[in-house]
């Protein structure tokens, strides 16, 4: 999508609906104007001051009716969020009302904005580098306090600053690479191979431990997901339940009480985990049930861990066998529910069915074994991820992964052509793609179509 940069953007930057405040921001050249012919105070301000807040009225320059009471700033270029000269409205923050303005600001010579507009002249005028930007939207959509700082790490700067330090070192390289390409060994002190393919391997290892990141950064921006899946009435709702400490999930002593499947997300030592109470797994000739468990499937194959929730108080029956059959290769939790009753249930024998994997017993309905339950999700999340980190900054992104992984396989491929004693020309050409391909993180190399797919997620006004 081609936009022009030359129209005065506009659009409401708060969220829909009722609010003490909303505001509408605008950013091009022509805000300031629409300020002038919108906004009435009681003195005459000759000029607007950048940083300074106003109170006045807006008032619809055709029929002079004020539209609401506001407080009113400009921010005049280059020290504003886009780089751009920038107005913002504070009105009351109805729908209707905003509306109003927001129309008033239209027809004054604004053109709605599209979704990350703002942010993406911010990063056109170079305010913010492509990461960073990126790091606006983790910010806003962060899940709990850990997500948030990293986004605030990477708003700050932290991950560019990684990536910048790699590019320079690999420019670096890239010289003495491109001097031998030119000069043959007698005609000048070139690096020997050795040193040049430990330069570079050097660079390979920084990218690893950056690229080891990812599992727990991933975790940390998304969160992960947990399906309570087990066969009818052994609790899964209940369990739900008293992990949100609240009656969300109907929870009856009837079999098949849950149909379709109720998601709850809870923060565990800062990390996001959403918790899928879903139907319980029988053969029933009833076609609702029957689509609920089609459903347990589905998000079973699209979780992160599967809750094998068993009866402690009776025995295993078909159905639980179902279930664990049809889950036992994957991440699994096994938890016995309603420890508060005589134990049927032998440890014993479920791990003659299931060998090397701990049961965890809990009461759903008192809540013991709760905590025990969500340390053990808490240690996979670790296990996912990386327990020593070595690196200063953590990946969150899918796309910065793949473009670290790409430049790390061509570092590795130049460093062995290097060792080969290939022609420099090779190696260069390779190292110049490795460096293209971590530019594209920060944004020096990225094209439209990605810039387009990055700021789509955005939300409108920001
Ligand atoms: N004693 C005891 N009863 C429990 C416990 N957890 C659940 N129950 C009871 O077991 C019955 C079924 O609980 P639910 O949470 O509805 O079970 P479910 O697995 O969601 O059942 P479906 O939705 O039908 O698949 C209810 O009567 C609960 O009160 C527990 O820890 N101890
Ligand atoms: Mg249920």
């Amino acid at each position: 999508m081609k936009l022009s940069q030359e129209d005065t953007i506009a659009a409401i930057a708060t969220p829909c609906g009722v609010g003490g405040i909303g505001i509408i921001r605008i950013s091009g050249s022509d805000s300031e104007a629409i300020g002038r012919l919108l906004f009435k105070s009681k003195k005459s301000i000759p000029s607007f001051k950048s940083h300074y807040l106003y109170s006045g009225n807006i008032v619809s320059p055709t029929t002079g009716a004020i539209l609401d009471k506001v407080l009113l700033s400009v921010m005049r270029k280059p020290h504003s969020y886009t780089g751009e000269d920038v107005l913002e409205i504070n009105c009351h923050g109805g729908p209707v009302v905003l509306e109003a303005v927001l129309s008033e600001v239209i027809k004054a010579g604004a053109r709605l904005a599209e979704p990350g507009e703002f942010t993406r002249r911010a990063f056109l005028n170079k305010r913010l580098d492509l990461s960073q930007a990126e790091a606006v939207i983790d910010l806003i959509m962060a899940k709990t306090d850990r997500g948030l700082n990293l986004a605030l790490s990477h708003l700050k700067g932290d991950l560019s600053k990684s990536i910048n330090d790699l590019r320079s070192s690999m420019i670096d390289l890239l010289a003495i690479v491109e001097i031998s390409i030119d000069f043959t060994e007698e005609d000048i002190h070139t690096s020997p191979v050795s040193k040049l393919s430990d330069s570079i391997q050097h660079i390979i290892t920084s990218i690893d431990e950056i690229l080891s990141t990812y599992g727990e950064g991933k975790i940390l921006r998304e969160g992960l997901s947990v399906v309570i899946t087990g066969k009818p009435n052994v609790g899964k709702s209940s369990l739900l339940n008293r992990l949100l400490n609240e009656n969300r999930a109907i929870v009856t002593s009837v079999p098949g009480t849950t149909r379709d499947f109720i998601e709850e997300v809870i923060n565990i030592k800062g990390i996001p985990v959403k918790f899928v109470d879903t139907a319980g797994i029988r053969n029933v000739e009833n076609v609702i049930e029957q689509e609920g468990i089609r459903l347990v499937w589905e998000k079973v194959s699209s979780s992160d861990i599967v809750v094998i929730l068993l009866d402690g108080s009776t025995n295993l029956t078909e159905e639980d066998m179902e279930v664990i059959e049809k889950n036992k290769e994957g991440e699994i939790i096994l938890v016995v529910n309603k420890n508060d009753l005589s134990p049927t249930l032998r440890n014993n024998a479920l791990s003659k069915i299931l060998p090397g994997v701990k049961p965890l017993w809990i009461s759903a309905k008192y809540g013991y074994g709760i905590p025990a339950l969500k340390e053990e999700i808490y240690a996979r999340t670790l296990q996912n991820g990386q327990k020593d980190i070595q690196s200063d900054v953590i990946l969150t992104n899918l796309r910065h992964k793949i473009a670290l992984e790409k430049a790390g396989g061509l570092l590795a491929k130049a460093k062995r052509n290097i060792i080969r004693g290939l022609s420099p020309e090779l190696a260069a050409f390779d190292m110049r793609e490795a460096l293209e391909s971590l530019g594209e993180i920060v944004g020096e190399t990225t094209n439209e179509d990605v810039l387009d797919k990055i700021f789509a997620d955005f939300c409108i006004g920001k």
